[in-house]
């Protein structure tokens, strides 16, 4: 199917205008200090959507100070949890209903499908921030049992100026899962969105503007990673970080906290997470489910299930399906209806993973389809499908981040286990079989923050996402994602009747 190719047509006008390109500070629209903008392109056709306002560290000042401000004297943290929570849950009244326009953005900013945009990331964007908005009135201490005459509470605070760094793969949903339990608990932002998608959060921070939210609480600065982004990490007056995106810029960023002011992190990185296809799968069922764990979002997933391991014993029936699925993936224009797959971001993403399939060939792995770009316009690549793949080959070892899976065998369980964890990443697993005994035992060995039996990339507001090892720290959504956002207060007071 995709030989036929929106790729190769004109490309469909998108259905929303570009409103809102400057940043976002003090709840105004302004130019950068410095007067600079920069280009973001749609990845269909490499041309420019819109020059958006470039931020750089004298922009990130000015925000920051107007978070401060805002956390300091208030409106925010002193707000009733209930006024912030009627904040929140206008905010998503608000997205839903301009559902449409918002994933139109995010699609021409991305270049993921229309319908996933539309009927999946926004949607979910609204459920995130209702989930949030419900926990604003949920927050408080304990009383604690001391020894000695004393009476001990602790109080869960608001950390204070959250800096807020996010990626492009999903710039709406990672948006969601940082300033929603921000917000809920009572802090103040100032979030960087990722340099190649910086339309939408423009367009809900406004939309949570005229839900309520008082000026200075969350400021957007758009710009880069080095200048922007650092200053962020840097600045003596933020007191949390929370970043999504490589592993290499996660080191940068504890570097820059440890340097300033020892701010605390939370990181989601990079993965490699196996997907675990075993002797008993039903191989159709499973086939099915290996492709939609790796190619989902054109790949770029930071779970994405980028090694299928497979059982010897299915494994060549396994590959011979695999092949034909992708060879049926409809890729083209993403505003074309019941397209699977649109163009990868940008030209560094596509560069890089086409690096990657030379390099799969180069050492020995089968190419089974695919292997190049699709067209001549825009950043679109055949799904492509290697077999034959070595645990030591860099398609087996390294973040590919695009539509190209890589199939090995396995003989026996404990051999896959060891395999599966072999590595320097640790942010999910998928396991395909039907033994009970054989998905427990593979669940508790495999060391990643998420396993997913006999599905995958099932997210919801209230399941908590992270990584073991270089794939993060901490977890985000879910009630675990609260600590990431509050500091506990021990109160002690001495007792003068201990016996009450
Ligand atoms: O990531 P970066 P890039 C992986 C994926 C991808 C690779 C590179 O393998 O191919 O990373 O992508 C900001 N100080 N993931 O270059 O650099 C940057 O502006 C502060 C996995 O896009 O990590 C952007 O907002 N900030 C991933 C954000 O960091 C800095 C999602 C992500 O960019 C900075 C994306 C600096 N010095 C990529 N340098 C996931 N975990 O889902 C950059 N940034």
């Amino acid at each position: 199917r995709y030989s036929t190719a929106a790729a190769l047509e004109e490309p469909i006008k998108p259905p929303v205008n570009v409103e809102y390109t400057k940043l976002l500070i003090n709840g105004q629209f302004v130019d950068a200090a410095s007067g600079k903008t920069f280009p973001t392109l749609d990845p269909r056709t490499g041309e420019v959507i819109a020059h958006v306002a470039e931020g750089d560290a004298e922009d990130v000042n000015r925000a920051v100070a107007a978070a401060r401000k805002a956390f300091d004297e208030g409106p925010w943290p002193k707000l009733t949890a209930y006024d912030r929570q009627r904040i929140l849950l206008r905010f998503a009244d608000l997205v839903e209903k301009h559902n449409d326009e918002i994933a139109a953005l995010e699609t021409w900013d991305n270049g993921k499908p229309y319908e996933q945009a539309a009927k999946i990331e926004v949607p979910m964007f609204v459920r995130l921030m209702r989930y949030y908005a419900g926990w604003a009135d949920k927050i408080h201490g304990m009383t604690v049992p001391a020894d000695g005459p004393y009476h001990v509470q602790t109080l869960h605070e608001p950390i204070g100026v959250a800096g807020q760094i996010i990626p492009w793969n999903f710039p709406l949903l990672m948006y969601a899962w940082k300033v929603g339990p921000a917000l809920a608990c009572g802090n103040t932002v100032v979030l960087k969105t990722a340099e190649q998608t910086p339309l939408s959060a423009l367009y809900v921070t406004k939309l949570l503007h005229e839900a309520g939210l008082p000026s200075g609480v969350l400021n957007v600065v758009s710009g880069f990673g080095p200048t922007a982004g650092a200053a962020l990490c840097s600045h003596m007056d933020v007191d949390k970080l929370a970043f999504t995106g490589s592993t290499e810029t996660g080191k940068i960023i504890l570097e820059l906290s440890a340097r300033s002011n020892l701010k605390p992190v939370t990181l989601e990185l990079g993965g490699k997470s196996p997907f675990i296809v075993c002797e008993d799968a039903d191989v159709d069922n499973a086939v099915e489910l290996a492709h939609f764990a790796l190619f989902f979002n054109q790949g770029q997933c930071c779970c994405a299930g980028s090694r299928t391991y497979v059982h010897e014993r299915v494994y060549d029936e396994f590959v011979e399906k695999a092949t034909a699925r992708a060879l049926k993936r409809s890729v083209g224009d993403p505003f074309r209806q019941e397209i699977e797959q649109g163009p990868q971001v940008d030209s560094e993403q596509f560069e890089k993973i086409l690096r990657y399939i030379r390099a799969g060939v180069d050492s020995g792995a089968t190419l089974e389809t695919g292997g190049d770009r699709l067209g001549e316009k825009g950043y679109y690549i055949k799904p492509t499908v290697f077999s034959n793949v070595q645990d030591d080959m860099p398609i087996a070892k390294e973040e590919i981040f695009g539509p190209v899976q890589t199939i090995l065998k396995y003989k026996d369980l404990d051999e896959v286990i060891r395999r599966a964890n072999s590595t320097r990443y640790g942010l999910a697993a998928g396991v395909f079989t039907q033994n009970l005994d054989t998905a427990n035992t593979l669940m508790r060995a495999l060391r990643a923050g998420t396993v997913w039996i006999n599905c995958f990339d099932t997210f919801d507001a209230a399941i908590p996402f992270g990584g073991y090892k270089m794939s993060g720290q901490g977890r985000e959504k879910g009630e675990y994602s609260l600590k990431n956002y509050l500091q506990v207060k021990a109160v002690v007071t001495p007792l003068k009747n201990p016996a009450w």
